[in-house]
Formats: structure tokens, C-alpha cells, sequence
């Protein structure tokens, strides 16, 4: 859940990047990382699972101030090795929304579904079964990537997906944004952000997209 301290006129959001290995969800923050003003930005901390450590996650905070509130936004990528469980139920704790970074790759399909029953399970177990959650199909520029309307759509019809090329940076800011906007609602409702700061989701995506120099496609 959000940390929010109205005295302090505070917000930290944790957001994570879920999904198989080689996905590209380390991609995709290094794209982030690479769009966002550096002003706006901590280090962007990526560490390497080649070796045998037991935590392993990357890490790039954002951070902007907008209606006399700063906001800090903590942005994870997970592991997808199954041996990384332990590193992914850490990482997945107080996380308010995750983008789920599928593969494009045709041979990828049952890798994406069980990195999706891996996510949709530890989430369960920690009391986290309505979270937001967003689609990437990531790796849009290859030959032979899955046509979208043939994609696996994890168990609902309705729902979205985002394309993307992590590697060129393409559709990473519109994932992000996608995010960012159903979380602030989802949040909206438990903690009323809206009332008491006095900003929509709308508002608070423009602010972000302002503040941290990136163009929102709305
Ligand atoms: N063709 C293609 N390759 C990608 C794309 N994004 C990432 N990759 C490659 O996929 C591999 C894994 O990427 P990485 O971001 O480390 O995946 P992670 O394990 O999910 O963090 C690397 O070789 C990347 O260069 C993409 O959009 N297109
Ligand atoms: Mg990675």
C-alpha cells in the first residue's frame, strides 16, 4: 500500500515490473530511466542474477513535486528465474500496481503463463488479488512476434495490451502512464487522494509527465 504522510505532504508509490526472464523488464526501466530529466531521477540500480546472490532486483526512483506534495515513485523490476521466488514475494510486498512484461516471442507463450500464475499466486498470498495490473507484450519489433489479437490475454478478453520495444525505448512511457493512472484510481478509492490533494488521475499523470519531462500520450 502507498506510504502517504499529509503531514510531511508526502507520497511514495512502488510499482514492479513482472515477468518471465529475458522478458525485458530491465529494459524497460533502463528506457525509463534514459526519458526521465535527471533532476527527477535517483541511480538507476540493476543487479545482475548471474552470480549467486539472494536478492536481486533493479531499482529506479522518480521523484517530483506537484500541488505542495512530493512524490516519490519507486519503480522494481523482479527476477523471473522460478529459483528468484524467494526475491520476487520480497520485491511484490507494498507494491501498488505491476506491469506484467510478456514476450513477444512465439516459443514464450507457456514461459508468459507461468510467470502470470507465479504473479497472480504470490499476490494472492499477500492480500494483493486486486492490485493493477497492466500487459506489455514487449519485443514487437521481431519477425515472428505473436499478432496481439492472437496473444494470450491472461484469462480476460477485455484486456489491454500494450506493444512494445523496450530495447529502442517504444511504448515504455505509454505502459508506465497506463499504470500510473489505474493505480492513482485504485489508490484513489481506499485513500480519497483525489479530495484531499486535489488532483484527478488525469492531473496527477499530467503533473508526472511535466515534471519528470516526458511526453504522456493520453
Ligand atoms: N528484439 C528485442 N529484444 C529485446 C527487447 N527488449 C529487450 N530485449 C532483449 O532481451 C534480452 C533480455 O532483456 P532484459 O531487459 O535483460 O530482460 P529481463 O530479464 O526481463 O530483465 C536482452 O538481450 C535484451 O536486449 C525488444 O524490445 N526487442
Ligand atoms: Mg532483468
Amino acid at each position: 500500500m502507498a506510504q502517504v504522510d499529509f503531514t510531511e505532504r508526502q507520497l511514495t508509490l512502488k510499482l514492479v515490473y513482472y515477468g518471465p526472464p529475458l522478458s525485458g523488464k530491465t529494459s524497460n526501466l533502463r528506457a525509463l530511466h534514459g526519458k526521465v530529466d535527471t533532476l527527477n531521477r535517483g541511480r538507476l540500480m540493476t543487479l545482475d542474477t548471474r552470480d549467486d546472490r539472494t536478492l536481486f532486483f533493479d531499482l529506479l526512483p522518480i521523484f517530483f513535486r506537484a500541488s505542495g506534495f512530493s512524490f516519490r515513485i519507486k519503480v522494481y523490476t523482479v527476477p523471473g528465474q522460478p529459483v528468484h521466488e524467494a526475491t520476487r514475494k520480497v520485491v511484490l510486498a507494498g507494491a501498488d500496481g505491476v506491469v506484467f512484461v510478456a514476450d513477444s516471442k512465439p516459443d514464450q507463450r507457456e514461459a508468459n503463463r507461468a510467470s502470470w500464475h507465479n504473479l497472480v499466486g504470490n499476490l494472492a498470498s499477500i492480500g494483493l488479488q486486486n492490485l493493477p495490473i497492466v500487459v506489455q507484450y514487449n519485443k514487437r519489433d521481431l519477425p515472428d512476434a505473436v499478432p496481439l489479437d492472437a496473444a494470450d490475454r491472461f484469462g480476460d478478453p477485455d484486456r489491454v495490451l500494450n506493444g512494445a520495444c523496450a530495447k529502442s525505448g517504444e511504448g515504455v512511457v505509454p505502459t508506465f502512464f497506463d499504470l500510473i493512472g489505474r493505480t492513482w484510481d485504485a489508490l484513489d478509492k481506499d485513500l480519497k487522494l483525489s479530495d484531499k490533494l486535489g488532483i484527478d488521475s488525469t492531473a496527477f499523470r499530467r503533473a508526472l509527465a511535466e515534471h519528470v519531462g516526458v511526453t504522456m500520450i493520453e
